[in-house]
């Protein structure tokens, strides 16, 4: 197995979903943490990426979080994350790119309007430029995720798992990307500064009509994530 090294933002639900693959493959890997703003163009000279997290192996870039887990789950196929059936296979990657490259990234737009009305500078003006905010993006944002976010919320009444009868990578994922609506898991799941702990959910995942998310999310967590999660010792 090469050496691997992730360059992740702790509490971002893209880094945490990258370490919850590698985690339960059993992989070792080192971590370093991504700057924003004052590390970012030194970033992206030696990645190639805006955004972390990126995984490189001996060295060499992965990816971001889409391309390391697939990655992964060639280069250590046991345990399976993925199912062998085309049908549950595809399905598993439409919840992780409803929730990887829609949900969050909504729930993301709708956060920069709140960290803008508080001043939370300068996370708040860099965000907004560096992910096209405004006024109406945030709008649209709002209203796609409402809808995504109350089907998920029914979806879950039925099963302890999205596709099929066991975990997935769907589940890691949306369970991940979770944090973005209704706040980072507990701190006996997830050690976070009680400071940083208010820039994530929103409002919306306190909604009666969406009480099954954080359960099942938090439930998806004990039994699935294998361990606390901390920042890099
Ligand atoms: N497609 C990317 C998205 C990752 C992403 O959006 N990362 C954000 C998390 S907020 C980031 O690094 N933001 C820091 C910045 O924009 O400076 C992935 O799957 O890894």
């Amino acid at each position: 197995m090469p050496t691997l090294k992730v360059v992740e933002l702790y509490p971002s639900p893209w880094s945490e979903r990258l370490r919850w693959v590698l985690d339960w493959k059993g992989a070792r890997y080192e971590r370093t943490a991504y700057q924003p703003i004052a590390g970012e163009e030194e970033h992206r000279r030696t990645t190639g990426l805006s955004t972390a997290p990126v995984l490189f192996a001996d060295g060499a870039v992965i990816g971001d979080s889409n391309a390391a887990v697939d990655w992964l789950e060639d280069a250590i196929p046991a345990p399976p994350l993925l199912p062998s059936d085309a049908h549950r296979r595809a399905t598993v990657r439409a919840w992780e790119i409803a929730a990887a490259e829609t949900m969050a990234p909504a729930a993301r737009l709708v956060a920069i309007g709140k960290w803008k009305a508080l001043d939370l500078q300068p996370i708040a003006n860099h965000f907004a430029t560096k992910y096209g905010w405004s006024p109406d993006v945030e709008a649209r944002a709002d209203a796609l995720l409402r809808r995504f976010v109350s089907d998920l919320a029914r979806a879950l009444d039925r099963s302890p798992y999205l596709v099929g009868d066991g975990f997935t990578r769907a589940d890691l994922t949306v369970a991940s990307m979770l944090s973005t609506v209704v706040g980072i898991p507990g701190d006996d799941l997830f050690e976070l500064d009680a400071g940083m702990r208010p820039l994530f959910g929103l409002p919306l995942g306190d909604e009666p009509a969406l009480g099954t998310l954080r359960p099942w999310r938090d439930a998806i967590y004990r039994r699935h994530r294998g361990r606390r999660v901390q920042p890099a010792g």
